[in-house]
């Protein structure tokens, strides 16, 4: 029997496409983040705490991707700013071809794009959709482990937030070990703790996202 690999021209392809969107995006002057997490980490909940502080003073939009259905899509447009559902059916992670079908319905300029990705350590790493960079969420009940078992996602990703850090006190994560497994696998890594139930270090997450907005408006100038 012959054996055809196909993943590597796939991943090509997805490549190619991603800086199709990529453009599209710069052109808009849109900050783009893909979020990563397991399902149940904490993505949406952060998104909201996201948009409740930011939403003032930024146009931003939000895209949710999820097998099915649009729960959290419906949170999130309850806070009152745009949000575009992508249901992938089958697939476990957002790609750069579906990401694609929603760039017809983004007609205005948001300053920020945040993208909840299918909830997945494993695949949502492997596919760029055009994003400015990636944001992995680890929360504090998964275990300090996962850096060490999902490496991809912690080497690609520029920041990684840990949330629930409400519950430190309840688990066995040793936020130390987490941060030296990622900081093996990514020295540059920005990381920061956050508990999306009571608030507590979103200032310093927010202040980071708003000096990547200003960065990226001046690159649009010149
Ligand atoms: N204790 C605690 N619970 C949280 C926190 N963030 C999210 N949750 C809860 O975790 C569950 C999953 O959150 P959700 O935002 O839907 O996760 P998602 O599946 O990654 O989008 C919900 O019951 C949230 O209320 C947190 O910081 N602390
Ligand atoms: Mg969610």
């Amino acid at each position: 029997m012959k054996r055809v690999r196909i993943l590597k021209p796939v991943l090509v392809s997805n490549q190619q496409r991603a800086r199709e969107n990529r453009t599209f995006f710069d052109q808009m002057g849109s900050l783009v983040i893909n979020i990563i997490a397991s399902p149940g980490a904490g993505k949406t909940s952060f998104i909201t705490n996201l948009v409740k502080r930011m939403k003032n003073t930024h146009r931003i939009l939000v895209v949710e991707g999820d097998i099915k259905g649009k729960i959290d899509s419906q949170i999130i447009s309850r806070l009152g700013i745009d949000v575009i559902q992508i249901n992938t059916a089958t697939e476990c992670h957002l790609d750069a071809f579906m990401t694609a079908q929603i760039l017809p319905e983004i007609r205005k300029r948001y300053d920020l794009i945040l993208v909840e990705n299918v909830g997945n350590l494993v695949c949502p790493a492997e596919f760029e959709i055009g994003e400015d960079y990636k944001l992995a969420i680890l929360s504090t009940p998964e275990g300090d482990d996962k850096p060490l078992k999902y490496p991809l996602l912690f080497h690609l990703s520029r920041v990684v937030v840990f949330n629930k850090c409400d519950l430190l006190p309840y688990v066995d994560f040793s936020i130390d070990r987490a941060k030296k497994s990622i900081r093996k696998e990514n020295p540059k890594a920005l990381i920061f703790k956050v508990s999306a139930k009571t608030g507590e270090g979103f200032g310093e997450v927010i202040a980071h996202i708003e000096k990547e907005i200003n960065a990226r408006k001046k690159k649009n100038q010149h």
